[in-house]
């Protein structure tokens, strides 16, 4: 069965507007799965012929679901399932890892990559002495031309060597030089998406992001990296187990 078939199939078992059934069923099908992250549609009149609908209103279910995150389009290269991820709160991870575990590539563009003396409101919340030599890595991180989130890291150089450019994955870099974060002291927040990041995500304005503040710390309790992280409120969900 074609994953339009499956789709067609979910919305005849279930009931009210074509729009609304076919944002069901497709929702339901991303989310177990069936269709999986990256899986480009089908051309609009070819899809809507298939599934039975009107061009109109196949337009109206994709914008709905491209609201709510689970669908992208891209200029040129049609609509396909975006790339959602499930990050579980506890774990201490990279985008690296988080991609790879997935079964997804992660490729990064660097924004900014320059040494500076370490900033003095870092110095003073890491503990780090005035006058260390850092590293400011800006980077887009991106599943293909995906944008997921854009980092923004501060660390020592020593951490990574001086010879790092920013190039492949900075805790590995980490891990191979010294080891990385440790121990993590995160905060985040859900906020409207600043203009100039927006920008840079690609999303609209006032969408929803998540702003994250991370300090890391080695083994000795040394700190490893202090970073701002702002990644898609549609393409990320933080989840946690919680116990007694
Ligand atoms: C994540 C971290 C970021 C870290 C990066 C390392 C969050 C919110 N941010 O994006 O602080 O610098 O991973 O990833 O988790 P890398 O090893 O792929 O360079």
């Amino acid at each position: 069965m074609t994953e339009t078939q499956e789709i067609r199939r979910r919305m005849d078992k279930l009931s009210g507007p074509l729009g609304v059934r076919l944002v069901m069923a497709m929702t339901s099908a991303i989310e177990d799965r069936t269709l999986g992250a990256g899986l480009p549609l089908p051309p609009e009149r070819e899809f809507a012929a298939d599934l039975g609908i009107s061009r109109s209103t196949l337009r109206h279910s994709l914008e709905q679901l491209a609201k709510d995150g689970y669908v992208a389009t891209r200029p040129g290269a049609g609509t396909f399932i975006a790339h959602r991820i499930q990050k579980p709160i506890t774990r201490l991870t990279g985008f690296t890892d988080d991609m790879l575990s997935r079964g997804l590539m992660p490729t990064s563009r660097i924004l900014e990559c320059r040494k500076m003396p370490v900033p003095p409101d870092i110095s003073f919340r890491t503990g780090l002495p005035l006058g260390t030599e850092m590293m400011l890595l800006a980077r887009l991180r991106q599943v293909g031309d995906d944008v997921m989130g854009y980092d923004r890291s501060i660390f020592p150089v020593q951490a990574v060597g001086g010879d790092y450019d920013g190039s492949g994955s900075l805790y590995a870099r980490m891990d191979a030089q010294g080891g990385r974060p440790r121990r993590i002291m995160q905060s985040l927040k859900a906020i409207e998406v600043p203009d100039d990041i927006a920008l840079l995500l690609g999303v609209h304005q006032g969408a929803a992001v998540l702003a994250i503040h991370r300090i890391g710390y080695g083994v000795q309790g040394n700190a490893l990296e202090d970073a701002m992280s702002w990644y898609r409120g549609d393409r990320y969900e933080y989840i946690a187990e919680i116990t007694e």
